[in-house]
């Protein structure tokens, strides 16, 4: 297993749409376990392929205190979506910044596990808002692009400033 860097907000490859997944073998599998091992570390309570640059319709996602509840989404859709609610939401991409985006109460999502398997999952809460979260960033959206434009500004220029204090 190998930790991933996780690309940084703005880069333009979080911008990327993500491929189905065609098969799903040792390439993925190992993929998987690299997402997991990565999210964990962070820590973080989710990881979308696109993050870590591998442009495929892969998603990890443990919101469990005890970290072992994993749950691998591959090829996954909402099929039906309810209600509106609002959480803080942060993205390891774009570290150090937390602000309440607006999305579902409750949705429902099919995709394929680890096995292949279809699997249809209806959930509500966290769990939804890391499901939206992780799905956005497969369709090149992380969650500032659901903020003003002055507020992304702000955070384009925040992280500048943090960048060049690193560097
Ligand atoms: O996609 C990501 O970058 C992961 C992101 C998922 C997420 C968090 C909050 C709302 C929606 C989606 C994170 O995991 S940010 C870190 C975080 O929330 C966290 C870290 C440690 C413990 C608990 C939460
Ligand atoms: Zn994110």
């Amino acid at each position: 297993m190998a930790l991933l860097p996780i690309l940084r907000f703005p880069d333009a490859r979080l911008k990327k749409i993500a491929a189905p997944v065609e098969k799903i073998d040792d390439g993925i599998r190992a993929l998987v376990a690299d997402m997991a091992e990565t999210m964990y570390e962070a820590p973080g309570i989710g990881l979308a392929a696109t993050q870590v640059n591998i442009h495929k319709q892969v998603v990890v996602i443990d919101i469990s205190e005890e970290k072992n509840q994993l749950l691998v989404l591959i090829n996954a859709r909402i099929t039906h979506k309810d209600g509106v609610q609002v959480y803080e939401e942060g993205c390891l991409s774009v570290p150090g910044i937390y602000d309440k985006v607006e999305r579902a109460a409750q949705v429902t999502v099919e995709y394929l596990d680890l096995e292949g398997q279809p699997q249809t999952l209806s959930t509500d809460g966290l769990l939804a808002v890391c499901i939206q979260h992780e799905l956005d960033h497969l369709q090149g959206r992380v969650f500032v692009d659901h903020l003003s434009q002055l507020k992304q500004m702000r955070i384009k220029n925040k992280l500048a400033k943090q960048a060049r204090i690193t560097a």
